[in-house]
């Protein structure tokens, strides 16, 4: 049988974010990928791509995510953007009702083109209904601030303080990402588990940020542990999955390109 993953998080038409992202990552790494839709987004070309975002309804996110542990037997869960306070509640309530051995958040706080005080309920109802769940974060820089409830992360010590206080409040396995956003010729991410704090380097592609990358990192850390690895390997791997899904991007009309995992291991 081959190791199924799940992904509970939404669409992004042009593929280069978001739930296309996830099962193209689940794909490339040997994994047999499901989703279960939270929301859609459509970038608006003649709004300067802002994200013009429907949510699907809270009934109809509980019945695929009936419909595919149904069919599957799934431990392995990757939840990434949710949306409202609706869709939150109703993928928490979805999760809490079944027994997941790996739960991987990628923590998408803020969305371009929602009301900011939206927003804010969005943060913290994931912050109450869906953290207690997780057993994995992958938090960006930003997300790290608010998180771990830092002023400021300059530096990799900060990002390892950050991962830290974010373990100690959440009890998960962090994955943190420095990104374009720390100085320096290295993209560096801090993993931390309690047990082990450890530095994952790699030469920066470009200074820009690249579309799909956190959906990537996120994919491939649940196809590893879906398949058996253990957290740090799992993040070690996922690490090397987005070096080359950033370094074979697609470029299109927009501002930004669009990560591609189809070359990871295949040079
Ligand atoms: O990369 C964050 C993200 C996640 N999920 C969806 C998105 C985006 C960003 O565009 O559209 C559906």
């Amino acid at each position: 049988m081959i190791p199924v993953a799940l992904s509970i998080a939404g669409s992004e038409a042009s593929g280069g974010a978001g739930a296309q992202t996830d099962l193209k990552t689940f794909q490339q790494l040997g994994t047999f990928g499901t989703v279960a839709l939270t929301c859609i987004v459509s970038f608006d070309p003649k709004n300067n791509w802002g994200h013009r975002f429907v949510p699907v309804e809270p009934q109809v996110i509980a019945d695929q995510i009936e419909a595919t542990t149904a069919v599957h037997d799934i431990d392995t869960v990757k939840i990434g953007m949710l949306g409202t306070p609706a869709t939150i509640d109703a993928v928490a309530t979805a999760l809490a009702e079944r027994s997941f051995r790996h739960v991987v958040l990628d923590p998408v706080l803020i969305c371009k083109g929602q009301e900011p005080g939206a927003a804010l309920d969005t943060d913290n109802a994931l912050k109450q209904q869906i953290l207690p769940l997780a057993t994995f974060v992958t938090p960006n820089h930003f997300e790290s601030l608010a998180l771990s409830g830092m002023e400021k992360i300059d530096s990799v010590e900060d990002l390892t303080e950050a991962a830290k206080r974010i373990h100690d409040t959440y009890g998960v396995s962090v994955l943190a990402k420095g990104g374009v956003v720390l100085e320096g010729p290295e993209a560096v991410d801090v993993f931390h588990d309690g047990e082990q704090t450890v530095e994952l380097r790699s030469p920066k592609v470009g200074q820009e940020r690249v579309s799909g990358a956190g959906c990537t990192l996120a994919a491939a850390v649940t196809a590893e542990l879906a398949k058996g690895a253990t957290p740090l390997e799992a993040a070690r791997t996922a690490k090397a999955v987005v070096d080359s899904s950033i370094a074979h991007r697609q470029g299109g009309n927009t501002p930004f390109d669009a990560v591609y995992q189809g070359f990871y291991g295949k040079n």
